[in-house]
């Protein structure tokens, strides 16, 4: 298995292969392409717009502004993806997914994920496993709540201190649960407000 590690990936449009270091290097800022393949990848994309494949093994890719779109594939992977849109997908294994600031899609596959979506509104699936939802901020949707497996970390609002606290903002709107916390709106897609209960929050 390769150890491929491509840093430094700022300016340019650039077709980098993590294996091959120099060319990766060399590439230039504005919208990368990047294709990590086999092996634990460390990826460093910098700005633009960056559409990045992991591959198989444990990865990490770190991206700033732009609207990415990163495919962490197979593997226990860690995904940080700046300002912009952008959308992630952690595939197998489990993944850390980390969208940062803008309206991004996370979409977590199988596996045991951690979904991030950061600041601005978000759209959340965790897919099969036991996932944890951050909601922190903005209008911010999850499509695939499983109230046996996943839970719902709110541990960024000061207000939610207990599970009473947070059970009030809780509300059913149709076939959805809205969790309030100030101007902050989480959408728990096809729930039912008297199926939620301690275990299914972090706070
Ligand atoms: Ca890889
Ligand atoms: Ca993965
Ligand atoms: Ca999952």
């Amino acid at each position: 298995m390769c150890q491929g590690r491509v840093t430094g990936v700022q300016a340019g449009i650039d077709h980098a292969d993590a294996r091959q270091r120099a060319a990766a290097r060399q590439a230039g800022g504005g919208s990368d392409r990047i294709s990590a393949g086999e092996g634990n990848d460390l990826v460093s994309a910098g700005g633009g717009h960056n559409r990045i494949v992991l591959g198989e093994g444990n990865d990490a890719s770190v991206s700033a502004g732009g609207n990415d779109t990163v495919h962490a594939d197979d593997g226990n992977d860690t995904v940080r993806s700046g300002d912009g849109s952008d959308r992630l997908w952690g595939g197998e294994g489990d993944d850390v997914l980390l969208a940062e600031a803008g309206n991004d899609t996370l979409s977590g596959g199988e596996g045991d994920d951690i979904l991030n979506g950061g600041a601005g509104n978000d759209l959340m699936g965790g897919g099969e496993g036991a996932d944890r939802f951050v909601f922190n901020s903005g209008l911010d949707r999850i499509i695939d709540f499983d109230d046996d497996d996943d839970r719902i970390d709110v541990s960024a609002f000061s207000g939610f201190a207990s599970f009473a606290s947070i059970r009030n903002a809780l509300s059913q709107a149709g076939d959805d649960v809205v969790l309030r916390a100030g101007t902050h709106r989480l959408v728990i897609e096809d729930a039912r407000l008297n199926a939620l209960d301690s275990d299914d929050f972090i706070w």
